[in-house]
């Protein structure tokens, strides 16, 4: 049984090597891409079950995605082929202050998604099913099966997150605004930037994401550099929520596709292993550094002594 199943589609990411650019004749690199599968991989690397529930077009590209992602201890039995779609590829160009982006996915497999493709997850059984706001755009289909996890709640028992992931270049902000939100709201954990939330909605700090979004969310609110902010939910006894804020630990940023859901498998291996809401948010951290620093979506994670070290938790408390 998974502790997590991430549901969404990954690509094929092709990127120049270092120094290369995709508009001059750069060496170029294939390597999966995907909100989601990058979840599912950096939380495996953290030592968790992790699956990946998603189609891939019965293509080399598809099966280069299912290889790796599977190389890197990631459950990839979820993984629908179809003999009638390709595979998506996109293409990044890295820059530490933020990497543009260039999709090849309309038609894809991925986006031939539909609430069918929930069967396999409730047969799963996770503890958690993880979602992004990239799903819902790629076609009706993909909308109807997010909606249906997340407001029909077909897997019993599992903490529903979600990362709002608003990617511009897909849909704009006018447009997503109002499907992000009330997708938001129907989940159990929420992940968003604030730039990102200040693009989308009218707020301009993360206690107005909280009041926005409403109190039975827990909901994660991470500044850039600065901090991640969390706002637990409503206590059981209706006091009043008690918010945890950590700095983000200083990084050389190579490259910064990936550091969202990097801190989004931290933060839900800190919530599998029972640790409390500042060592999640530092595991955030950690795995988010790490992702920052590599010029691929995953990074290298530090040895455990370092891990326990910048958690704060002692090794016994991580095994
Ligand atoms: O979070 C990283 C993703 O944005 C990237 O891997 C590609 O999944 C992707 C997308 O749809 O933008």
């Amino acid at each position: 049984r998974p502790d997590v199943v991430c549901v969404g589609e990954t690509m094929a990411q092709v990127t120049p090597l270092p120094g290369g650019r995709i508009d001059s004749r750069s060496e170029l690199v294939l390597r999966p891409g995907g909100a989601e599968s990058n979840v599912a991989t950096a939380l495996s690397a953290l030592g968790h079950r992790a699956a990946w529930a998603s189609r891939v077009g019965a293509d080399p590209l598809g099966e280069l995605l299912v290889t790796e992602i599977a190389a890197a201890g990631v459950d990839t039995r979820l993984v629908a082929r179809d003999a009638g779609r390709p595979t998506g590829v996109f293409f990044k160009d890295p820059a530490p202050s933020g990497s543009s982006v260039y999709y090849y996915r309309a038609g894809s497999a991925a986006s031939a998604m539909d609430v069918s493709a929930a069967a396999p997850v409730v047969a799963a059984a996770p503890r958690v099913v993880h979602l992004s706001g990239i799903t819902p755009v790629l076609s009706e289909g993909c909308r109807r099966l997010v909606d249906h996890l997340l407001f029909d709640r077909p897997v019993p028992g599992a903490v529903m997150s979600f990362d709002v992931n608003h990617r511009p270049a897909l849909w704009d902000a006018r447009e997503a605004a109002e499907p992000l939100l009330r997708l938001a709201r129907a989940a159990d954990v929420v992940f968003v930037g604030l730039d990102e939330a200040a693009r989308l909605w009218p707020v301009t700090d993360a206690e107005g994401v909280r009041e926005l979004i409403g109190a039975p969310v827990c909901l994660v609110v991470k500044s850039g550099a600065d901090e991640a902010v969390c706002f637990p939910g409503e206590t059981r006894d209706g006091g009043a929520e008690a918010v945890v804020r950590e700095p983000a630990p200083a990084v050389d940023v190579v490259e910064p596709v990936g550091a969202g859901d990097a801190f989004a498998a931290g933060w839900l291996a800190g919530l599998l292993r029972g640790f409390d809401h500042g060592a999640r948010l530092r595991l955030g951290h950690l795995a988010a550094g790490a992702a920052l620093e590599s010029i691929s979506d995953q990074g290298t994670l530090p040895d455990e002594a370092e891990i326990c070290r910048r958690v704060g938790v002692t090794p016994e408390r991580w095994r």
